[in-house]
């Protein structure tokens, strides 16, 4: 079986709490930094185990990861065998359909963020007091170079992203870890996500690298009053259906579930808050059906919608076949739509999607779901468009197909991005030996 007790808890499980602080760092003095990674923070990471069971939680969860830039500021020259890692994400806005740098980050423009420290408690002040406790700890040896404080939002809207969908419902069950699969869950063996396990298609990683994993950070936002609009203005006309309900359509159709998180593969056309909630049935589907043709209906699901994009299931015969899968930890950023933005349909205050993404491999994962599938507009098959949530055209508008379902040859052209990469970094997130190891001598 897996050592969870060395493997950090945000990869397999997720550190879900309603607050996360992630703080960026640089290491300002390698010497100094490391015997404190040993002693002051390696006591402080949760691990697998520690989540397993909420009464052996800490109040607040502390995770750590380091860019290919930290790793080789602490003098680890071994190469970790993946090549998106030690370029850095910046390096590859361009393959990912970022348009340029001018909407990221600054700090996030280069290779001069170290590592990352992931802070999640039920309070942010639970968060300051840890962070304050770290910094003095940690002194001098590291800078903050940025933050961002994230929260699950508010009330009955807890656990759904900014533009109102149920998240976190798919994630892959891990062979040995993952007790009882739910049914059309991705069953993956271990080293889909973590390196050195059963599975991880590279064989070249260094001891120490074992049951780590590739940590993909992007700051994602979202323009929800921008992409309110657009539903309310383009609604699905069907019979019996109002125009709100024709707006809700487009919105489950673009995104391939209900906001309750019900599949339109199987609820088509309402949306079934039931269906929504049970975990035994959400994810019970593969878009194949009896009465249609797989490689051309879009009845039920369009090709580009972004669950189908992402994890296309049957369209790619079985689907655990593939190796391109990744797991999910992300949270969502910034405030609730105002009343100005609503009335004005236009975002003023940012807020998005902090993603984050664990594999074993960045360029199978969540680099081949941007870039191979998602901003393709030839997959799964030609012609279909690319995905309207996340696919992404270096700024140019995007086309669609399948979004009516009246009429799924109709092309649809999207000429507002809903979702802006503001930038990220790609970070390699130890097992607990190695930091003691490794990263601290
Ligand atoms: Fe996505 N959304 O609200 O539309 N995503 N995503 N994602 N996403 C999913 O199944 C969303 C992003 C995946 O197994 C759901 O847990 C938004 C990126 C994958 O069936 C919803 C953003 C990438 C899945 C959203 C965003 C992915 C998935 C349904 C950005 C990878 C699982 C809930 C702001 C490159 C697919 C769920 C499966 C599900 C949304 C980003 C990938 C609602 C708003 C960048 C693999």
């Amino acid at each position: 079986g897996l050592n969870l007790d060395d493997i950090q808890g945000d990869v397999l499980i997720g550190m879900k709490k309603n607050q996360e602080l992630f703080y960026f760092f640089s290491i300002a003095d390698a010497v100094d930094f490391k015997p404190k990674l040993a002693s002051d923070i390696v006591p402080l990471i949760t691990t697998t185990t520690q989540l397993l069971d909420v009464s052996t939680e800490p109040t607040t969860l502390v995770n750590i990861a380091f860019s290919q830039s930290g790793l080789t500021t602490l003098n680890v020259t071994d190469a970790l065998g993946d090549s998106a890692f030690t370029g850095g994400q910046f390096k590859d806005l361009k393959t990912l359909g970022d348009p340029g740098s001018t909407n990221w980050v600054p700090e996030f423009a280069g290779t001069g963020i170290h590592g990352v420290l992931l802070f999640a408690s039920d309070t942010v002040d639970n968060i300051n007091t840890a962070v304050a406790g770290l910094e003095a700890a940690l002194g001098d040896s590291i800078t903050k170079v940025y933050s961002l404080q994230a929260a699950a939002r508010p009330g009955s809207e807890a656990g759904h992203e900014h533009f109102g969908f149920l998240d976190g419902i798919s994630n892959p069950a891990i062979t040995g870890f993952t007790a009882n699969p739910m049914p059309g869950q991705s069953v993956l063996n271990a080293g889909a996500i973590l390196v050195g396990e059963t599975g991880d298609t590279v064989t070249t990683r260094p001891a120490w690298a074992k049951d780590g994993s590739f940590l993909v950070f992007r700051q994602l936002e979202q323009l929800v009053p921008e992409f309110n609009k657009f539903l309310t203005d383009n609604p699905i006309v069907e019979d019996g259906l109002t125009a709100q309900q024709g707006s809700d359509l487009l919105g489950a159709r673009m995104v391939g579930r209900w906001k309750s998180g019900a599949p339109i593969d199987l609820a088509p056309l309402f949306d079934d808050p039931a269906l929504g909630a049970d975990p035994t049935r959400n994810n019970n589907f593969t878009f194949a059906h009896a009465d249609s043709v797989l490689a051309t209906n879009q009845t039920r699901c369009p090709f580009s919608a972004h669950i189908r994009k992402t994890r296309p299931r049957a369209d790619l015969g079985t689907p655990e076949e593939t190796v391109h899968h990744i797991m999910r930890a992300g949270i969502p950023y910034g405030p609730e739509v105002s009343d100005a933005e609503a009335a004005s349909s236009t975002t003023s205050t940012e807020r998005g999607l902090a993603f984050v993404a664990y594999q074993s491999n960045i360029a199978n994962g969540f680099r081949f779901l941007q870039q191979t599938w998602a901003n393709s507009a030839n997959f799964v098959h030609a012609g279909v468009g690319v995905d309207p949530v996340i696919g992404a055209l270096a700024g140019a508008q995007r086309v669609v197909t399948g979004l009516d379902p009246t009429d799924s040859t109709k092309a649809t052209t999207l000429t507002t991005d809903f979702v802006v990469s503001r930038g990220g970094e790609y970070f390699f997130s130890p097992s607990l030996s190695a930091l003691a190891s490794t990263l601290s001598v």
